[in-house]
């Protein structure tokens, strides 16, 4: 029988094997939990229940289903294929420049810079030649810094930076490198992004490298993912990963120039922890254990646990603790990594080697993976009668608990998730 929710296939496998194994297969074969109506998330930018659904339908999310935030007029992907091949859009005219910031206050000296003029700009060919030797993959989710819920989940194929801005020879004077793409060529709709020098040339911790991206999920980076060719930082939020990347500017800036800095935006912030419910019941009865699964965003500082918590609606609480620190969470259950990862990768299989993956056996050498989503579940004990609010946290390996310990809405959003219920 087809089930009516348009649940996630992946996330109910594995949540069915969680409650099978907790002894609630009862729960399990009811066909999991009634999805709610509405997820009064972390504000009103959070997209509706069955666009989150289909996002997380499977593990990696199918190029299809991921949501795009891009600006401009009109949206450089939206272009006639004729205009994306005139700009520069397509893997047959794509053509980088890696240049020395043209102010005269913040130049730096190459001896090779990459242009148009010169004909020594990069073109796609080279870029793949560059891939044979250099090529890495690493999975990610994509988040946006100001919405509540990420785009999407992605292994993405490309070559480290800094092997492209060292074909420049650069001296010593480069202390930050910004970059953008193609936006109409005009200079109102740039869209740009920076990092320190530094970080472009080695991977802190066991961080995979920045690179420009050409694969995203085995295949082609598609126009409206950014391709022919993006940024990706494994680490940033969604605004570092600048799309239809056409330009790298060297530069002896010290500082971010990055244009989402405005609108008081924090762009120097790495992805947040944070958990969220996919499923849960609005209306349950009185008695029944609850059945609650969702999915967790595993920022910079990983995730060690995710806990719910459920309290009487409206029930008292010290007006000194804003992040409920001190409320009796629970701890549910972080699933294990999935056995298929879904995403449209060709074959089904994931193109390995992947970093932080075996390269034999393909598994992940550990779980959850940073940068990455992880699905959980859990079951709470049957309640009284009454109306409660039911609430989702991460923790991460530090022990502190969301949104902390940078609960600035403007450095990512983290807001603890919460729900309604009814017990009857
Ligand atoms: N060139 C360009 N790159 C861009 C953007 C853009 O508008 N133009 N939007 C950024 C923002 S704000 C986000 S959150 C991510 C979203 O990536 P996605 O479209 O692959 O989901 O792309 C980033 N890269
Ligand atoms: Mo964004």
């Amino acid at each position: 029988m087809r089930d009516p929710n348009p649940f996630l296939a992946e996330h109910r496998e594995l949540t069915r094997r969680y409650f099978l194994k907790v002894g609630a297969s009862s729960l399990a074969a009811t066909g999991l939990l009634s999805l709610p109506r509405t997820v009064s998330a972390s504000g009103s930018l959070s997209p509706n229940d069955a666009e989150k659904v289909e996002r997380f339908e499977s593990y990696l999310t199918p190029d299809e289903r991921f949501a795009d935030v891009s600006r401009g007029n009109p949206v450089p992907h939206g272009l006639p294929d004729e205009k994306k091949r005139e700009v520069g859009m397509t893997r047959d005219t794509w053509k980088l420049e890696i240049i020395s910031d043209p102010d005269p206050e913040h130049k730096v000296r190459l001896r090779s810079p990459l242009t148009q003029k010169d004909g020594t700009a990069l073109d796609f060919p080279g870029l793949l030649k560059l891939a044979e030797k250099h090529a890495v993959r690493f999975a990610k989710i994509m988040t946006c810094l100001n919405l509540g819920c990420p785009l999407g989940m992605g292994i993405w194929e490309g070559v480290p930076l800094r092997e492209l801005v060292m074909m420049t020879q650069p001296r010593y004077d480069v202390r930050r490198v910004f970059y953008y793409g193609y936006h109409n060529d005009d200079p109102q709709q740039m869209f740009r992004s920076s990092l320190p020098m530094g970080r472009i040339l080695e991977d802190y911790y066991d961080l995979p490298p920045v690179i420009a991206c050409y694969k995203f999920n085995g295949q082609w980076l598609s126009p409206e993912r950014g391709g022919p060719v993006r940024i990706v930082v494994p680490e940033g939020y969604g605004f570092k990963s600048i799309k239809w990347i056409t330009h790298v500017v060297l530069t002896n800036l010290p500082h971010a120039n990055d244009t989402y800095a405005e609108e008081g935006n924090d762009v120097d912030s790495p992805l947040k922890s944070f958990a969220a419910f996919l499923s849960a019941p609005r209306k349950h009865k009185a008695g029944e254990p609850l059945p609650l699964s969702g999915y967790a965003q595993v920022g910079i500082s990983g995730l060690r646990k995710v806990q719910v918590w459920i309290e009487p609606k409206g029930a008292s609480r010290p007006d000194d603790d804003p992040y409920f620190t001190t409320a009796p969470w629970t701890d549910v259950e972080i699933l294990p990594p999935p056995e298929k990862w879904g995403g449209g990768l060709p074959d089904d299989k994931l193109p390995l080697p992947i970093h932080g993956f075996d390269p034999e056996t393909g598994r992940p050498l550990k779980w959850p993976l940073r940068l990455c989503a992880a699905h959980w579940a859990g079951v709470l004990p049957g309640l009284e009668p009454g109306r409660y609010t039911l609430r989702v946290r991460a923790v991460d390996e530090n022990g502190i608990g969301q949104p902390l310990p940078r609960p600035s809405r403007k450095s990512g959003r983290a807001q603890i998730e919460q729900i309604t219920l009814d017990v009857a």
